[in-house]
């Protein structure tokens, strides 16, 4: 495939699989916009905004929100950054968004994190929040010197209300049913690359390269 200078993805994985992580890195490492449906269903949240107040009971479940919320929110933000890099971070995660998205704005790339149940629910299931900083902990990897409290401020830590065991079973689940199926729907398009791993330092270098090959701009 030809390189380019302007690259638009999409990094899917199921809950937990680092998309986040790598995302990171992949901004860090390329100029692209990074736009995390979670992080922007979260701000709205915090804003108490109309898709927020819409999102809060399905995110508290672990289910999804609706297709139209999410496309309305991403379609119109993706809108002012026409014309550039751009990496969509949890969007779309239904045959519907996909197609809504396919409509508005084509992609080139779809990066897939395979990432077994298991390590995500060790990963999840443990992960702890200081909520002022959002600084995270895990019980056994990362654990904070205290048990429950904050290394810094001595303020307790809490658990995001769908990282508990029930809400993880269900986004474990939803992801199965709802946004494998999106996989076949790349897959058929050509556009599907899988990385498979447990670890995201292992499989970022990877993901790097393949995007490198894509890009003219290499880091
Ligand atoms: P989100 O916010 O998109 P999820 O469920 O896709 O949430 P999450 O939790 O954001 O997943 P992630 O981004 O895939 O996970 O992974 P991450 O945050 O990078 O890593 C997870 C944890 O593992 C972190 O603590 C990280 O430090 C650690 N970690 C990473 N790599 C490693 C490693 O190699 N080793 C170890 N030990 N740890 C590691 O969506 C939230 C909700 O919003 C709604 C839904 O309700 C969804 O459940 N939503 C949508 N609804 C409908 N349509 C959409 N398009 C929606 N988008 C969001
Ligand atoms: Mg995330």
């Amino acid at each position: 495939m030809a390189s380019r200078n302007l690259l638009r993805a999409i990094i899917m994985g199921p809950p937990g699989s680092g998309k986040g992580t790598i995302s990171s890195w992949i901004v860090r490492d390329f100029q692209m916009s990074h736009l995390s449906s979670g992080d922007m269903l979260r701000a709205q949240m915090g804003k108490g905004t109309g898709a927020g107040v819409a999102a809060k009971e399905a995110i508290s479940r672990g289910e999804l929100v609706a297709d139209d919320v999410m496309n309305e929110m991403i379609l119109a933000e993706l809108e002012e950054i026409t014309g550039k890099s751009f990496l969509l971070d949890g969007y779309p995660r239904t045959v519907h968004q996909a197609e809504a998205l396919s409509k508005a704005q084509p992609v080139d790339v779809v990066v897939n994190l395979a990432v077994p149940f298991k390590t995500i629910r060790e990963r999840i299931e443990n992960r702890w929040v200081h909520q002022g900083s959002g600084r995270v902990y895990h019980t056994v990897f990362n654990p904070p010197k205290n048990p429950g409290v904050d290394d810094e401020t001595g303020e307790p830590l809490i658990q995001r209300e769908d990282d508990k065991p029930h809400s993880v079973s269900a986004r474990l689940d939803i992801y199965q049913k709802q946004t494998e199926p999106l996989l076949e729907f790349y897959r058929k398009e050509g556009k599907l690359a899988e990385f498979a791993g447990t670890e995201s330092k292992v499989i970022y270098p990877e993901v790097k390269s393949h995007l490198a090959a894509l890009f003219s701009t290499v880091a």
